[in-house]
């Protein structure tokens, strides 16, 4: 390490929270798939800012977009319009299929705009009992950080300590339709839910459990929420999750690559009457639907159709999977994965994939483990073949070694 490495990992240690334990690489420039670091040292990007630069880094076209915007107007708050704003959502309706869109900045707060309007929908419209309102959740799940978020989630790490929590949401185990069925009763407002579970390991569910979670909400006037931040605009091969399972969402959520990594922006994207139930004054942000953001956001999304990203990341993801599949290891317990959204679970007997996180660092992948024995993969979704088969070999030689 050199000094002016220590010498910054030093700073951050000594003056910032400790709530993150990065891999010591201390980066400066980024593109495509590539970063590198203070000194020089170049990387493949395996984990994508958690795939919210899918469009590859410092995409031209989405920065040529910002700064364009940026020179021009930046923020006007919700008091006033700006001209991006209706582009945007005419853009992202047309390009999702949705009716409504309402936009914030980071995933959490489009998860918790959601459960706001899932539950005023549910006593203004199905009738619920004032203050009843039940939203039923995966445990497992991973859907932000904000106080009403951690209140539902079932991971010790998130939740300990920050008590009181926010009561209305009851767990059902992610992938198994008996346990919702039963979890379903007259105050239920909605499901919320990740198509593929990626903190909890990148892990899919059964063929066919999307299809009954749709029928059974359809039948008992539920609201399906899909949580596509990480799972979205490309990641698993399809523009959404959902695709892969045949149902479509009555409220989608976008962010991560909605801007391309260039901004916060996300957005609840509603197909039934969800959003109809927020009138003026009841939610909102000084940040959301400003005219940078949607600019930016407009600019991530036409690059993503434009420059067949969607298509890149289903066969180069089919490729880097197969490859992967080919590696003969026994610390490999299982390779998965949709696209280019994939894991590799070690046998607990690896010792933890971390270290191999570290093995990758010193051959150029800069890779993130989760769960104590998985590795994440997920590179931006402009990989070539070349790429993906240069990755294979590190991860032979690491997982070989
Ligand atoms: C961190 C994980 C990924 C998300 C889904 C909402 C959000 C996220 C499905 C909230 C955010 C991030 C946050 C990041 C780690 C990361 C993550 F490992 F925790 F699970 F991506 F895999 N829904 N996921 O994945 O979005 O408010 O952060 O914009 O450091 O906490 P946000």
């Amino acid at each position: 390490m050199t000094s002016s490495t220590a010498r910054l990992i030093e700073a951050e240690h000594r003056l910032g929270a400790h709530n993150y334990q990065p891999l010591d690489v201390v980066l400066s420039r980024g593109e495509g798939v590539h970063v590198w670091d203070i000194d020089g040292n170049r990387y493949l990007d395996c984990l994508s800012a958690y795939s919210a630069v899918n469009q590859g880094h410092c995409h031209p076209k989405i920065l040529a977009a910002m700064v364009e915007q940026a020179g021009k107007l930046t923020l006007t708050s919700r008091a006033f319009r700006n001209d991006q704003l209706a582009l945007f959502y005419e853009e992202i309706a047309a390009l999702t299929g949705s009716h409504k869109v309402l936009p914030m900045n980071s995933g959490a707060e489009a998860v918790e705009t959601a459960v706001k309007a899932v539950r005023k929908w549910g006593y203004e419209v199905k009738g619920v009992a004032e203050n009843r309102a039940e939203i039923i959740v995966c445990a497992d799940n991973f859907h932000g950080r904000t106080m009403g978020i951690v209140s539902f989630s079932t991971d010790p790490d998130a939740r300990t300590g920050f008590g009181p929590f926010a009561p209305g949401f009851r767990t059902v185990p992610f992938g198994d339709i008996d346990a919702f069925r039963a979890a379903i009763n007259e105050n239920t407002v909605a499901f919320l839910v990740e198509p593929i579970q990626g903190e909890a390991g990148v892990i899919i569910p059964p063929a066919g459990y999307f299809s009954s979670v749709r029928d059974l909400c359809t039948r008992h006037g539920i609201t399906l929420i899909l949580d596509e931040i990480q799972t979205g605009l490309g990641r698993t091969g399809r523009l959404l999750a959902e695709e892969h399972e045949g149902v479509e969402a009555d409220v989608t959520l976008v962010g991560k690559a909605l801007s391309g990594g260039f901004y916060p922006v996300s957005a609840v994207l509603s197909n039934s009457e969800v959003l109809g139930v927020l009138k003026p004054g009841q939610h909102g942000s000084t940040f959301g639907g400003n005219p940078l953001a949607c600019a930016i956001a407009r600019a991530a999304l036409k690059v993503l159709v434009e420059e067949d990203m969607i298509a890149n990341s289903a066969r180069m993801g089919e490729r880097f999977q197969a490859g992967l599949n080919d590696i003969r290891s026994n610390l490999v317990k299982e390779v998965r994965g949709r696209g280019l959204m994939l894991a590799v679970e070690l046998d607990p007997a690896a010792g933890g994939a971390r270290k191999y996180c570290e093995a990758l660092k010193e051959r150029g992948i800069l890779a993130k483990d989760t769960h104590g024995d998985t590795i994440r993969i997920a590179p931006p979704l402009v990989i070539t073949a070349d790429q993906v088969d240069w990755a294979l070999e590190q991860f032979e030689a690491v997982l070989r070694a």
